[in-house]
């Protein structure tokens, strides 16, 4: 279903067992070599959700090829197989992948609690869509506008396995989670509690 212009919804797109494969690569994901961690925040917050990436480590609000926030070391390196799974996801929802080729993932982790606040990507150099994946827990997400955090904004369940694409003029739209609903995972996929939601993106950096 398209939720705005360039803005794509497939729910149930990722088959149970892709699921449960991509639950099993965030679990070594998290370890290392950058272990997942709450991004620290410039103003002196600390963000409620925990974050991995890979390709490229993004800390607020740039990208580098080291966790300068966490351990200094190299972020892991971005696997030719999640290239294929993204270009899958990108022809999914709009027909066709194109050129597509993401060089970083941001792994989130959500327990009960967490939250993410209305915010813009825009650390990212290329016009290409951002492609969203979610496992484990439902969640509300919030879909804006590009002019502000306020309405109007769309808000749409996000259930484990649905597949959503940003492109176009839904790239840089505010958008946020304001709620986790806990112990609606299927147990059988896992996170056991929790959501996880993996992004790729082209950061447009090269290299
Ligand atoms: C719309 N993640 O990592 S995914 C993020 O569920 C982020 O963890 C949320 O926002 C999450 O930056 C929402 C949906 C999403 C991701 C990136 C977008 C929507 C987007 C970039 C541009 C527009
Ligand atoms: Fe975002």
């Amino acid at each position: 279903a398209e939720v705005a212009p360039g803005a794509v919804h497939v729910p149930g797109w990722l088959s149970r067992r892709r699921q449960r494969e991509l639950v099993e690569s965030c679990r070594a994901w998290a370890v290392g070599p950058v272990p997942i961690r709450h991004t620290a925040l410039p103003g002196g917050g600390v963000m409620s959700v925990r974050t991995v990436c890979l390709g490229w480590h993004w800390l607020p609000y740039r990208y580098s090829r080291t966790a300068d926030d966490v351990n200094g070391a190299p972020v892991a390196p971005f696997p030719d197989w999640l290239v294929g799974l993204g270009r899958e996801a990108v022809a999914a929802a709009y027909g066709d992948a194109g050129s597509y080729r993401p060089d970083a993932a941001l792994v989130n982790f959500y327990d009960g609690d967490a939250r993410m606040g209305m915010h813009q990507d825009r650390e990212e150099r290329s016009p290409a869509p951002v492609v969203s994946l979610s496992i484990g827990d439902a969640c509300l997400f919030r879909f804006g506008n590009t002019r502000g955090r306020g309405r109007p904004y769309a808000d749409v369940r996000l259930e484990s396995g649905d597949l959503f694409v940003f492109g176009g003029p839904s790239r840089f739209a505010y958008h946020g989670v304001p709620k986790v609903y806990p112990g609606t995972g299927d147990p059988s996929v896992g996170p056991r509690t929790g959501r996880l939601n993996i992004t790729l993106r082209e950061t447009g950096l090269g290299g």
